[in-house]
């Protein structure tokens, strides 16, 4: 899609610094991290947010949570741990939209439990 910026990155006119790559999945350091490791992993195929997810996506959206799993035994999160977010639209603060996820770790994170 030739006005997203994520789309930009996969082609390379956009820099990212670059995490892990296969045919269909990347992953890149996130420019603004919110935590000492701060990744994104996206599928390469252009999809807006979860909601324009299609059942013919699920084999790309395995892919794309299995490289995530690598990508973070990786940066050394395996043991320690580590959070995996996907922000779907307005309200939960999506700013990019092409789907993503982000993966946190590095410290202890805040709890999400009330
Ligand atoms: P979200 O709010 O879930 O849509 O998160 C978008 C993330 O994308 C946010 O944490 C910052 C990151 N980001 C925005 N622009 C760029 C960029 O040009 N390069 C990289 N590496 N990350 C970006």
């Amino acid at each position: 899609m030739s006005d997203c910026l994520f789309c930009k990155i996969v082609e390379g006119t956009i820099p990212a610094r670059k995490a892990y790559e296969d045919d269909q999945v990347l992953a890149f350091h996130d420019i603004q991290p919110q935590a000492p490791v701060h990744l994104l992993v996206i599928p390469k195929k252009h999809i807006a947010t979860m909601n324009d997810c299609e059942a013919e996506d699920a084999a790309l959206l395995g892919q794309t949570l299995l490289a995530a799993q690598k990508v973070a035994a990786e940066a050394g999160l395996a043991e320690s741990g580590y959070r995996l977010i996907n922000n779907c639209g307005r309200d939960a603060g999506q700013l990019v939209f092409h789907i993503h996820w982000h993966i946190l770790g590095g410290e202890k994170l805040g709890s999400l439990n009330p």
